[in-house]
């Protein structure tokens, strides 16, 4: 048994706390255990300090110096690319592939702002009075306040520290208590590539330490993806105190899949969005939503399938499917799926509640003849579970798909150009995927939902640069 003990990471040196929390590999209880202190509004008034004294140094280093160190976080993220995914899978339950995968993109954003740090543009106009100037130009927010979920435990806050970096802000973190050997690491190596020590501050702990931060009046904007509850209480207390916030929350994604798809090709997007890292992504597909005269034939594909799909230790090669992140995880994800069990009206075809699984596993779970109303289509289930709903036509399915006060990832599997354009433009979501599954976004365009799955600002790509700079107008007469 491996035992890691955390520390907060607050002006360039680790701070240590009383253990308070606790993680263990979801897969095997007797691998690692992980002991987590817990920052109180003290500590995080700490780390709000030494993050305001970087500011007023670190905005002025120069934008260089911000890309140098950037770039450099990349790099001794691909350098321990292997290490990383280790512990994300034994921390996490990831499969150490999809670790891989998620890494080598942490890495990328990392080199992606890297470069934004060097075209931060502005305007110059001329004024609507003669003889004056209009200049605007994107000055960095402050202290940016970073709540992020255990899901992607790395790329996650990549994609908010990278961009709060690049346009000259400084953070405040808070991982999550599932993630946080993960977070410690990565804190580690962005200490190590010569970031102004202060520029990233690591707290630790739960909901107290986040609440802490949100509270915290030296806090300029606040920046957080998790749950619906918690995403509402970041947003109330950013309202309180006029700061801009922005909130990823989940989604009751659907893909859409109509009589003229290829049936093949859109069993396997519905199998990777609904059940690869074992439905733990924002984006997954939880509604499958199947036109009736290919219904019968993708079904029962789709369960063939499924029942090929390997569960097993995250570090083993083989494995595809790991298990959920935490014993809690597993109680809500079963307590949801007996919920639908007793539903009357849907059937379950695979998996289920009965199927007894070991440590924090879950079986792959599908149910057919969903219906709107049905608890599947209401709230998000952070899990390996979906549903198909069975329709007569494309209207039909659209309406289905739009069916949801969410909005993430909206996929629709044709051949056809017509029905492809027409859901890219009525499709309500924040984003379409045709032919492709619903989960899998890249890192250099915009990311975000609409309804109750977003809000705020997008994250990601050029995009950033909305939430991360304000815009400040100079008028100028020589
Ligand atoms: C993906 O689908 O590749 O928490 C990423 C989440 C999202 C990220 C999804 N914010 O699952």
């Amino acid at each position: 048994m491996q035992i890691i003990h955390l520390s907060h990471h607050i002006g360039g040196t680790d701070v240590s706390g009383t253990a308070v929390l606790q993680q263990q590999n979801p897969a095997k209880a007797d691998d690692l255990q992980i002991t987590i202190p817990v920052a109180d509004a003290h500590v995080v008034e700490q780390a709000v300090t030494a993050a305001k004294t970087a500011f007023a140094v670190f905005r002025d280093q120069g934008i260089e110096k911000r890309a140098d160190a950037l770039a450099k976080v990349q790099q001794l993220i691909v350098q321990h690319s292997d290490e990383l995914s280790q512990l994300i899978a034994r921390e996490t339950g990831k499969t150490f592939a999809d670790a891989k995968g998620e890494v080598g993109r942490a890495a990328r954003i990392f080199g992606f702002f890297a470069g934004e740090a060097l075209r931060i543009v502005g305007e110059r106009l001329e004024s609507t009075r003669n003889g004056a100037m209009v200049e605007v130009e994107y000055a960095p927010v402050g202290v940016i306040g970073q709540i992020t979920p255990w899901n992607f435990p790395i790329a996650i806050p990549a994609w908010k520290i990278a961009p709060a970096l690049a346009f000259g802000n400084t953070v405040v973190w808070k991982p999550s208590e599932i993630s946080s050997a993960t977070a410690a690491r990565l804190m580690a190596l962005i200490h190590e590539a010569g970031v102004l020590p202060g520029a990233v501050n690591m707290v630790l702990g739960g909901g107290e330490t986040g609440a802490a931060i949100c509270a915290n009046a030296g806090i300029d904007a606040l920046s957080f993806t998790g749950s619906q509850a918690t995403g509402k209480k970041v947003r109330l207390a950013a309202m309180e105190r006029a700061i801009p916030v922005q909130t990823e929350m989940g989604g009751v994604n659907a893909l859409l899949v109509l009589a003229d798809a290829d049936v093949d090709a859109a069993v396997e997007n519905a199998l990777n969005g609904a059940f690869f890292a074992a439905g733990e992504r924002c984006t997954a597909t939880s509604r499958i939503v199947v036109e009736q005269a290919i219904a019968d034939e993708f079904v029962s594909k789709l369960v063939a399938r499924v029942k090929q799909l390997k569960l097993g230790d995250p570090l083993d090669a083989a494995t595809q499917i790991g298990p959920l992140a935490s014993p809690n995880q597993k109680a809500l994800i079963s307590r949801q799926t007996a919920k639908m069990e007793q539903y009357p009206g849907a059937q379950l075809v695979c998996g289920g509640t009965a199927v007894e699984m070991p440590a924090c596993f879950f079986a792959p779970t599908l149910f057919d003849h969903a219906k709107a109303d049905d608890p599947i289509a209401l709230e998000e289930i952070f899990g390996p579970v979906a549903a198909v709903f069975r329709v007569k036509d494309y209207a039909e399915g659209l309406a289905m798909v739009n069916n949801s006060r969410f909005g993430l990832s909206a996929g629709l599997c044709t051949n056809s150009l017509k029905y492809a354009e027409h859901f890219k433009r009525y499709a309500k979501s924040g984003m379409i995927m045709i032919n492709l599954p619903t989960a899998g976004i890249d890192y250099h365009v915009p990311f975000g939902g609409v309804g109750a799955s977003s809000y705020g600002a997008r994250e990601q790509g050029r995009a950033a640069k909305a939430f991360y700079t304000v815009a400040k107008t100079t008028y100028l007469k020589a």
